[in-house]
Parts: C-alpha cells; structure tokens; sequence
C-alpha cells in the first residue's frame, strides 16, 4: 500500500521459494535462522470495507492501514533485538523501514547499548515527506520519518528520538533517483552527497570498496558500533533485479552488489537487515529473489573459500 503498484506483497513468498531459510540455516556462519512468519497487513480492500482508507486526507496514500502495520512490525523487531537476535525483515515495500530500524534503536536504547548507524542501500534517498512528495507514496518517505521529519504513519511508528538515527551516522549508497522537493529534506538533515550520499556516479568516480570503506566510517566509525542496512532490491541495476516497481537504469552490478554486502561480513557489525521492493509479478523466473538471496547470504558471511 506503500507502493505506486502492486504485488510487493508477495515478495516475502518470492523470497522464501528461492530457498532463503534453507540457504541461511546452511550457512556455518549463522547458528540458528527461525522463520517467525508474516505480520498482517490488511488489504486495500478490508481497509475500503472499513472505511479506513484515507487516500485524499494528506499527501499520504493509506497512511492509516501501514502506520498500524509498520508499529506491529516496530513491536516485533524489537522484541526480536532485545532477544538478541538480528532481525532479517523481508518486505513488502520501504516504507516497512521506518517499523524494522525503528524496532532495532528502541531495542538497543532499551538495553542501554550505544545507539545503531544505517546503511540505506537504495536507487532512491526515500527522503520525502507529504510537503515534498510527487507521488504521495510512503515508501519514498520512511528515511525521512526515520531521521526525525513528520510522516503520516511512519512517524508514529518509529516513536520518539529512541527509534530515531542519527544523520551523522546514516550513509546512502546507489543514489540516482531524488525528487527536487526531497533534495531540500535532505540538505536540512545534513546530508552531503560524496560525504554520506554516495550516487551511482560517487560509486563510478571511486569504486565500491572505496565508497563502501567511506560508508563504514560513517555508520560504524568505532571499532565497536553496530549499524543496520536497509536493502532496497532497486539498487540494484534493473538487469539483474527486474523485479522491483520502480526500476532505475544504471544501477549497481551484481558484483558490486556482492561486494558491499561482504565488505558488511567482514566489519561484522551488522545488528538488522531488510530485504524490500522484491516485485514477483514484475520478474521473470524469480530472477530478483535469488539474486536478493545471493546478497542476504553474503551479508550473512558467504564467502567462495
Ligand atoms: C519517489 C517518490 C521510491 C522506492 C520508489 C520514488 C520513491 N522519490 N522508493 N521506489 N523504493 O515517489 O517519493
Ligand atoms: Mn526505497
Ligand atoms: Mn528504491
């Protein structure tokens, strides 16, 4: 509902057809993977029959029905994290983002641990806010709701400064789609592009490793911090990821893919992961989910040796 189309929904079932417990319970990194199953979303046409679709109040398209999504998925994330147990959260479209990072800072702000970075790996920023919205989608506003901007549903969701990042401590890799309005969010956050927006053209001027060092150094810049990733599946170039809504061309390669996510292993502080904008119904032969797999096991630590 986040969405400007449809079939997000099915991502999740996209994702675990392609083996993605199996492959993660193989893998001699991970201990123990527990599939918790979905969390309900009431469909546009349960909302319609209770009246609680509210397209034309704000700028906000079903802020209603995902802001009480996006707080359930808020409450089981953080159960999750104060379990000690890294939530991997499989969307549905972004706008999820503002429920699972939230769940994760409240959980480690709750437990008195040092607040988490974020890694938003994304074609777009997700900056917007009603004010600045073309398109009136939640899923293009969640960073923002995120780093402290109001967003219908979103921002009571993330609930306060304990589900909230610090801008200092967030980087965007995969840049190349932001709104004229939402560049204006983005400047009012601090958010410098080179320094933590890192575009398609960052990443051609300096390669991955070199942008992905840059970008560990702002989310984690202590040898102890932990950071979360949001993983947008329209990062990555639309040949390898046609399954998504909103494919952008000139997006990153299936290696530089796999690159930042085994450059995320490695620093081993990755305490979140979502996997969001998987469009089954705009694949072909699950091409996006497996390729979405392929990058959550090497985020997890697979390695060819
Ligand atoms: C645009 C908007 C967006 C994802 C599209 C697009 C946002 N900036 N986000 N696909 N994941 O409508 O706000
Ligand atoms: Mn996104
Ligand atoms: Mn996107």
């Amino acid at each position: 509902m986040g969405a400007g189309r449809r079939g997000v929904d099915m991502g999740p079932s996209a994702l675990r057809l392609a083996d993605l417990f199996t492959k993660l319970a193989e893998l001699k990194d991970v201990s123990s993977v527990t599939d918790t199953g979905n969390i309900h979303v009431p469909t546009r046409e349960e909302m319609a029959d209770a009246g609680e679709l509210d397209d034309k109040v704000v700028n906000a398209r079903n802020h209603r029905p995902i802001g009480a999504a996006v707080a359930s998925l808020t409450e089981v994330v953080e159960d999750i994290v104060t379990r000690g147990s890294v939530p991997l959260v499989l969307g549905g479209d972004h706008s999820l983002a503002a429920g699972s990072m939230s769940g994760t800072q409240r959980a480690r702000v709750a437990a008195g641990q040092a607040k988490a970075g974020l890694l938003w790996i994304d074609a777009h920023m997700d900056m917007n806010t009603p004010e600045t919205s073309p398109s009136g989608n939640l899923h293009g506003m969640p960073l923002a709701a995120l780093l402290g901007l109001e967003v219908p549903g979103l921002s009571a969701a993330v609930g306060g400064p304990d589900g909230m990042f610090d801008p200092s401590r967030v980087a965007c890799v995969g840049i190349r789609d932001v709104d004229p309005a939402e560049r204006d969010n983005m400047a009012k956050l601090g958010l410098i592009e080179d320094h933590n927006v890192f575009t398609m053209s960052s990443i051609d001027r300096h390669g991955m490793a070199n942008v992905m060092e840059r970008a560990l150094n702002i989310i984690a810049p202590g040898v102890a911090d932990s950071f979360a990733v949001s993983f947008d599946a329209d990062s990555l170039d639309p040949s390898v990821a046609p399954g998504v809504g909103t494919p952008v061309p000139g997006g990153i390669s299936f290696r530089e893919g796999h690159l930042i996510m085994e450059m995320l292993a490695r620093h081993g502080g990755m305490c979140g992961l979502d996997v969001v904008e998987v469009n089954p119904v705009l694949d072909t032969r699950n091409a996006t989910a497996k390729v979405a797999v392929q990058m959550v096991l090497s985020a997890f630590g697979q390695t060819t040796l």
